[in-house]
């Protein structure tokens, strides 16, 4: 496949470092659209299908159980594409067809953010793969933006161990809100930014409202 890029307006991304709050954020979207009536569809990256999730669980784990054979920068990109392919044909493709909306807690922009900046991978590569493997845009992001201390300090206080990515350096981080940011700039029609160090209830209002008004205006363009 070899395609342009093609936004839809029924799919939404949320996008953001770690402890940005997507979790609250992505459900409050939920809530909003059913109350309109609409089908939404809930999903995440890397993952969203049974073989996205095994891939996830190798991106993912720690060692991923395979004990001194690290994964590699460029392996690590191409499974996160892989699992984002079968994402697409098994999820995400066949829920715009019947109309429903879908929410992706991640998407293709985290790879630019995480494997490109964060792992120093060429971007050009990277949008080669995006152009012939997904050919598909969100036709909204929300970046939830937080400064990199707080996120880490919000995801390190759940009882959880870190993993593949966590375990990174704060320089890691910063590489990849930069990148996040210098995309949102980049492409003003599709992402929205929101400020995410204001507290669960305002961040969830921030994206209701946000989806609200790109929907208001997206129905009369
Ligand atoms: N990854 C990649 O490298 N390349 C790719 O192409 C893709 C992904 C698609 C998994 O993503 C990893 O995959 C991710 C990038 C990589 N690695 N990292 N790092 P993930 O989305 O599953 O992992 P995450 O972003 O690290 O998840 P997270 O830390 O859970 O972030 P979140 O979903 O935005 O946060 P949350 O679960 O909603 O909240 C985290 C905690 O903070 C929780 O205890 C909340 O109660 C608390 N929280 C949330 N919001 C607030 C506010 N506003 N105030 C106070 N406390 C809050």
């Amino acid at each position: 496949m070899n395609q342009a890029l093609l936004r839809h307006p029924h799919f939404v991304s949320l996008e953001g470092g770690e402890g940005a709050g997507k979790t609250t954020a992505i459900n409050a979207l939920r809530d909003w659209l059913q109350a309109q009536g609409h089908e939404v569809v809930l999903t995440r990256e890397p993952g969203g299908t049974p073989l996205a999730e095994r891939i996830r669980a190798l991106v993912l784990t720690p060692d991923a159980g395979i004990a001194g054979e690290p994964l590699t920068a460029e392996a690590e990109l191409l499974l996160v594409f892989a699992a984002r392919a079968q994402h697409l044909s098994e999820v995400i493709r066949p829920a715009l067809q019947r109309g429903a909306f879908v929410i992706s807690d991640r998407f293709t922009d985290s790879s630019y953010a995480y494997q490109g900046a964060g792992r120093g991978l060429d971007l050009q590569w990277i949008a080669d793969l995006e152009r012939r493997v997904v050919g598909l845009l969100p036709g909204l992001t929300l970046l939830l933006d937080v400064d990199v201390a707080i996120g880490r300090a919000r995801a390190n206080g759940r009882d959880l161990w870190p993993d593949r990515i966590e375990t990174e350096q704060d320089d890691f981080f910063q590489r990849v809100r930069a990148q996040f940011r210098q995309r949102a700039q980049d492409d003003p029609l599709r992402f929205r930014l929101v400020d995410a160090s204001q507290d669960q209830a305002g961040v969830a209002h921030a994206v209701t409202a946000l989806l609200a008004q790109w929907m208001a205006q997206e129905a009369t363009a």
